[in-house]
């Protein structure tokens, strides 16, 4: 079967998620960038939430990165990210829930786009997100503090699990934001988690692929259809 095609725009953070976790099994992929294309026809055809990541594989089409994760996981060789063990699995599935449900939103759509994605595009930035977002936020850093501080390497102790994957891009989105950089110190398990991710050789052999950082031309849009509401 040809090699799997992941299709969204590059500085996304949940494409970045499935990137993480091809690259970590080493399975050979070709990405195509949706940038000019988000929200049209071609995009909405892929995926009529509008969103992005999709995987093809042969001939088989799916989008929702919990799923594409598992599939990919399953479907391709390379170290397993799923434990076997059930009360594990069912904790990384909490974290990956997690992400999904509280650190994402906070983190990126609130803190990271306000911040970075609309500055970059001189949208100024609406303090009362960034404002509701932040206790959040400190709540997030607070539960990965209390869960690292055991001595534990990843999420969920001595083993990666596609939950570190899940984490990682944004944790390192909201870095790049003043209050990142304010915040994090006060976390240093969760810096340490952040070190040994960052200085994986899989983070590195993805970052090192990816474009130069620019502006995100269709984020425009984004401050009219769904900035948060705080
Ligand atoms: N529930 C989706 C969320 C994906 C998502 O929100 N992706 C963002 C990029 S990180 C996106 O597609 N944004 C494009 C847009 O809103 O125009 C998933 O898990 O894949």
């Amino acid at each position: 079967m040809s090699d799997p095609i992941v299709y969204g725009f590059p500085r996304s953070t949940y494409v970045n998620i499935v990137r993480l976790i091809l690259t970590h099994k080493d399975v050979a992929y070709t990405f195509e960038d949706l940038e000019t294309m988000m929200g049209k026809q071609e995009h909405l055809a892929l995926h009529p939430f509008d969103r992005v990541p999709i995987l093809r594989h042969g001939d088989f089409t799916i989008y929702e990165t919990s799923a594409i994760a598992s599939y990919v996981d399953e479907a391709f060789a390379g170290p397993r990210l799923t434990p076997q063990d059930v009360r594990a699995r069912g904790r990384m599935n909490q974290w990956i829930s997690a992400v999904n449900s509280y650190y994402y939103p906070y983190m990126i759509c609130h803190v990271t786009h306000e911040r970075v994605v609309f500055a970059e595009l001189g949208i100024p930035s609406d303090e009362k997100v960034v404002a509701h977002a932040l206790p959040k936020v400190e709540l997030g850093l607070g539960v990965l503090e209390r869960e690292l501080s055991h001595g534990k390497d990843y999420l969920l102790g001595s083993e990666l699990t596609l939950a570190d994957f899940f984490m990682l891009p944004s944790t390192f989105a909201f870095s790049l934001t003043e209050e990142g950089r304010t915040m994090y110190p006060k976390f240093p398990a969760f810096c340490r988690w952040r070190e040994r991710m960052e200085n994986l050789p899989t983070t590195k052999r993805q970052r090192a692929i990816l474009p130069p950082r620019a502006p995100i031309p269709h984020a425009r849009e984004w401050a009219n259809s769904h900035r948060p509401r705080y």
